[in-house]
């Protein structure tokens, strides 16, 4: 068991996590619903707003706070337990977190920011936004830095030893996510402040996209890379056996850090004032950083059948049905990484040159990424909730909560399931993204315009409901673990922080050289990015002054 203190910090990172979960699920819940002309919202919401909200809080507020839970409780598990330095740092992180947090969702909820969550320009919300959205990164930078010196410290007294895995696995996430809010930090600083301010009087939009999506690349790997923790070295251990290859799943991790970040581009293939060239060969790269995912999966099944074998499984396909499949921290586990395939399969069609001018800004997108952060990433932080809440807080995981947790996981397949195919079907067929009214095409409703079973509107609100419903169970079995249920009297009652053992012994001293990875990423980040960039800045045509929903 970690220190008290510890724990307190992983328990708060968690709670705020949970509360950012309700209210952006609850605005999914009206987003179908607008989107169905079922519902008229009430004068002082609108499409946007609530848009905005769900956005936020839930692709960038849930999952930052729950990954840092997740990071600082493995660190304090694998390295000891943090320094009062350290934890003075952390704790002050997740204050001016929250804080950054708390400012931008008064915004949003004020009306003053209905930008959606990649506040493009020209849209424009007010300056308190932006210093929100920038005391945010703040913050998760103070709760970076603090867990990188923690380290340091660590390497310092085990000179000449590999890190555990969870630890390496957890500098690699974290120097991924300092390198990548370099563009957000500099965009928001430079550009969206003083323009909402009125310090000057318009934007240079491409430049400003270009920067966000340098960083919203690199985002969702900050957002993968945790679940993948999760899949390399929680996994093996709930199935009986050790993780599959330690140089693989470090070398896996280190080519997230090469090839996250030179690919922002492939979000701006249908922009104007980018050559084509650059594009190509974002394009090209975009197709390396496929590799580490592939070997992820690679690694998953021989994990999977190694387990399967040792517990006496034959033929081909024998292991698959020594898996566990009673337990919810497997199965959970197991379900995301199924949604994986199609989800990222989609991605492959995104990223071709030529198929993205059919899907980009349609609802195919949206079916993506429901499928990839929506199903993947937060399944397993789910799965990852089950034990860490009730080992942090000491108390037990009672059978019936874990029948529930199950329904809660199929409840959350089904829906995304239906949702999520209704989208990717509605965008093929050219339903629009990001916009209230999708009347057009001669008819006066989007309701008149996609009549089939699993194209429509309908099916789509269904899954939605779905998946409210196994939300609020999810948020129900959490405040159990957090507050209702006994504590563990006996050991064999304690949940436990599964961590399988993984073998060094063949695993290169190079792998653990930040210097030289960070290095070539900044290489492959000039190559990508100096040329591009500085012709957006020299030829920009005139700015936007902006607009306002
Ligand atoms: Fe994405 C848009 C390309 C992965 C999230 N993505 C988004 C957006 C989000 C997002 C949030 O190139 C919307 C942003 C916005 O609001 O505008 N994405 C990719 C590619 C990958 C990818 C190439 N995305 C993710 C992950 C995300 C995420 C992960 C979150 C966690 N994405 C794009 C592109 C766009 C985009 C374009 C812009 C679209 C546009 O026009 O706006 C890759 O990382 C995917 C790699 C994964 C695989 C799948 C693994 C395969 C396995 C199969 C092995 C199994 C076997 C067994 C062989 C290639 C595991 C077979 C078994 C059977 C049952 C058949
Ligand atoms: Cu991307």
């Amino acid at each position: 068991m970690i220190a008290k203190s510890d724990r307190q910090l992983a328990l708060w990172n968690i709670g705020i996590s949970y509360i950012a979960f309700i209210i952006g699920t609850f605005c999914g819940l009206l987003q179908v619903f607008i989107r169905n002309d079922k519902l008229q919202l009430p004068k002082f919401l609108d499409y946007y707003q609530i848009l905005t909200a769900h956005g936020v809080l839930l692709a960038l507020v849930f999952t930052t706070f729950f990954i840092f839970a997740f990071l600082i409780a493995g660190m304090s598990k694998t390295l000891g337990s943090f320094g009062p330095r350290v934890r003075f740092f952390l704790w002050l992180g997740l204050w001016v977190t929250a804080i950054g947090t708390t400012l931008a969702t008064a915004m949003i909820i004020s009306g003053e920011a209905s930008v959606l969550y990649t506040f493009y320009a020209p849209l424009k919300a007010s300056g308190w936004f932006y210093v929100g959205l920038a005391l945010l990164i703040v913050g998760t930078w103070f709760t970076s830095f603090a867990l990188l010196g923690h380290y340091l410290v660590w390497k310092k007294q085990n000179k000449g030893k590999f890190s555990p895995l969870f630890a390496y696995m957890t500098v690699a996430t974290l120097l991924l996510w300092i390198i990548a809010c370099l563009g957000v930090v500099t965009t928001v600083l430079f550009q969206y402040i003083p323009w909402s301010f009125g310090w000057t009087e318009t934007i240079n939009v491409e430049l400003s996209r270009s920067l966000f999506w340098y960083f919203g690349h690199p985002l969702v790997y900050f957002w993968l890379l945790p679940a993948y923790m999760a899949w390399y070295v929680v996994m093996p251990k709930i199935i009986g056996t050790d993780v599959f290859s330690d140089s693989l799943a470090r070398f896996s991790f280190v080519l997230f850090i090469l090839f996250s970040f030179p690919v922002g581009f492939h979000h701006q293939l249908t922009e104007p004032g980018i050559d084509s060239f650059w594009k190509f060969l974002q394009v090209v790269l975009t197709f390396m950083v496929v590799v580490p995912t592939l070997m992820t999966a690679f690694s998953m099944f021989a994990t999977f059948e190694t387990s399967g074998r040792k517990k006496g499984a034959t033929g081909l396909f024998g292991w698959f049905k020594k898996l566990p499949w009673k337990d919810v921290r497997f199965t959970s586990l197991f379900i995301a990484m199924l949604f994986f395939i199609p989800g990222g399969a989609g991605g492959i069609v995104n990223a071709s040159f030529q198929l993205n001018e059919l899907v980009h800004n349609t609802l195919w997108v949206v079916g993506h990424f429901h499928i990839t952060v929506g199903t993947p990433v937060a399944m397993t932080f789910m799965g990852v909730t089950f034990w860490l809440v009730p080992y942090l807080t000491g108390r037990t995981f009672p059978k019936y909560l874990q029948k529930l947790a199950h329904i809660q996981i199929f409840s959350w397949a089904v829906g995304m399931l239906l949702m999520s195919t209704a989208q990717h079907l509605l965008g093929l067929l050219g339903a629009p993204r990001r916009t209230a009214y999708s009347g057009y095409n001669g008819h006066e409703s989007a309701l008149e315009w996609f009549q089939g079973i699993l194209s429509n509107h309908v099916t789509m609100a269904i899954g939605g409901t779905i998946l409210f419903f196994s939300a609020m169970l999810l948020v129900y079995i959490v405040a159990n673990l957090m507050f209702v249920t006994p504590k563990a009297a006996t050991e064999e009652e304690a949940v436990e922080f599964p961590i399988a053992k993984s073998d060094t012994s063949h695993t290169a001293k190079l792998l653990e050289n930040w210097g030289l990875w960070v290095g070539i990423a900044l290489a492959l980040i000039l190559m990508a990015y100096a040329m591009p960039l500085t012709e957006m800045i020299q030829h920009s045509p005139p700015g936007s002054r902006g607009f306002i929903t």
